[in-house]
C-alpha cells in the first residue's frame, strides 16, 4: 500500500522505471530517502494504534484464503534470497519475558501494583519523567544479560542470516536476546531502541549504562548529575522517535524483498507495524504467531502458521532439514553464553 502510495506520487518515468524493474537500486533509495517521512512507516514517532482504528486490521482477513500448508511455506523459504523478518515481543516469550498484550501473562495484565493511570503509561516518556519507578522496576527485572537466554526463533533467524537468505531483522524486542544469538548491527535494526546505551530524558547527556544497571538494581533512580533529569536506557518510549536507520532502510528492504516473515507481534505499534504492509502486494508474506493480525490474509500470497511460535519453527526446520544446524547453533552458542557469564 505504500509502495503503491510512493508509486503514485513519484514521477511517471521513475514509475515506470520502477514497475519494468530498470530502476537502478540507487535512484530508488534517493526517491524513498526523500519521501521517508510520509506513508505508513512514516509517522516518526512510537504511537499505539487500537486495532479497530488500524490501517491494516478488519476487513479482508479470511483464514480459510491463507496458505498454512507448512511443506508450501517451507518451500518458499527454500526459494528466497531477500527475507525481511519482524519480531515482536511474541518472539521472546518462550524466554521467559512476558509480552505486552497476552491475557494474564502479559505485561499489562500485570501492573496493578504501580496504580498506573492506564497500562501504556509506563512505557510514555512524559509519564516517566514525573514517575520513573514503574519503569525502573521492569528494567530492573529485564536488563540484558540479567536473566533470559534466546530460544529457537531467535536461532531460527539467525540461521536465515548464516544461510544467506536475510535481508535485514527489524525488531522492535528491546531484551538483547538477538545479540546474544550473534547479530551484529550491520544485520539487525533495533526499531525500539536498546539497553546497550542511556541518557538523561531532560538534557539528552549520555550516562554510563554500568552505573545505571548497578543503581536499577538496587532499587535506586538514577538522575542526571547535571540537570537532575531521571536516566532511562535509549529505549524509545511512546512519543519518542525511532532510530533514523528504521525510516532508511525498512522501505528499500520491503520493495526488494521475496519473502516477509512476521513473527511474535500484534502489529498495534505504530511506525513498526507498517513493516508489514511495505513489501510489494504480491510479495509472499509469512505470520507465525498465535493469532491472525494486521492485514495478513488479505494479499494473494499470504500464509501463516498459527499456534506456538518454537512450535512452528521446529516444524519448519523439520521440512528444511534444518533442525540439527539449530541445535548445533544453540549448543555451540549456549557454551559460548556460559563462559562469558
Ligand atoms: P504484543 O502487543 O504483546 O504482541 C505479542 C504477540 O505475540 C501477540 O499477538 C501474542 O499473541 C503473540 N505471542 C506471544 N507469545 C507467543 C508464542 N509463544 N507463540 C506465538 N505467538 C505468541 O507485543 P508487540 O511486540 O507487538 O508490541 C510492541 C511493543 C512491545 C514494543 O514496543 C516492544 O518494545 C514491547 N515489548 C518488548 C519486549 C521484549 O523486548 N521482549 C517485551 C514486552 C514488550
Amino acid at each position: 500500500m505504500l509502495i503503491k502510495r510512493l508509486l503514485q506520487s513519484c514521477s511517471t518515468c521513475a514509475n515506470n522505471d520502477i514497475l519494468s524493474n530498470l530502476a537502478p537500486k540507487s535512484h530508488l533509495i534517493q526517491f524513498l530517502a526523500g519521501n521517508a517521512n510520509r506513508g505508513l512507516v512514516g509517522n516518526n514517532v512510537l504511537v499505539r494504534f487500537n486495532s479497530s482504528f488500524s490501517f491494516s486490521g478488519g476487513a479482508g482477513r479470511d483464514l480459510s484464503k491463507i496458505e498454512r500448508d507448512v511443506d508450501k511455506i517451507a518451500e518458499r523459504i527454500s526459494g528466497s534470497s531477500n527475507i525481511v523478518v519482524m519480531a515482536g515481543a511474541g518472539l521472546s516469550t518462550a524466554s521467559g519475558i512476558p509480552d505486552f498484550r497476552s491475557p494474564n501473562t502479559g505485561i499489562y495484565d500485570n501492573l496493578s501494583k504501580f496504580n498506573l493511570p492506564y497500562p501504556e503509561a509506563i512505557f510514555e516518556i512524559e509519564y516517566f519523567k514525573n514517575n520513573p519507578k514503574p519503569f525502573n522496576t521492569w528494567a530492573k527485572e529485564f536488563f540484558p544479560g540479567v536473566n533470559y537466554l534466546p530460544n529457537k526463533g531467535h536461532y531460527f533467524i539467525k540461521l536465515l542470516e548464516n544461510e544467506g537468505k536475510l535481508t535485514k531483522y527489524y525488531t522492535q524486542n528491546v531484551d538483547g536476546l538477538d545479540r546474544l544469538v550473534g547479530f551484529k548491527d550491520e544485520g539487525i535494526v533495533e526499531a525500539h531502541g536498546t539497553f546497550n546505551t542511556a541518557s538523561c530524558v531532560e538534557c539528552k547527556k549520555s550516562y554510563p549504562v554500568e552505573e545505571l544497571k548497578e543503581k536499577l538494581l538496587q532499587d535506586k533512580t538514577p538522575t542526571c548529575p547535571d540537570c537532575k533529569g531521571n536516566i532511562k536506557p535509549d529505549l524509545v518510549f511512546f512519543g519518542e522517535a525511532l532510530p533514523k536507520r528504521f525510516f532508511d532502510e525498512a522501505e528499500i528492504d520491503c520493495l526488494f524483498a521475496d519473502l516477509l516473515i512476521c513473527i511474535g507481534t500484534s502489529l498495534e505499534v505504530y511506525p513498526f507495524a507498517g513493516i508489514a504492509d511495505a513489501p510489494r502486494h504480491d510479495t509472499p508474506r509469512l505470520l507465525i504467531n498465535y493469532d491472525l493480525v494486521g492485514s495478513f490474509g488479505a494479499r494473494p500470497a499470504d500464509c501463516a502458521l498459527l499456534g506456538d511460535i518454537e512450535h512452528s519453527i521446529d516444524s519448519i526446520c523439520n521440512k528444511l532439514n534444518w533442525n540439527d544446524k539449530l541445535k548445533q547453533m544453540q549448543t555451540q552458542n549456549e557454551e559460548k553464553l556460559k563462559i562469558y557469564k
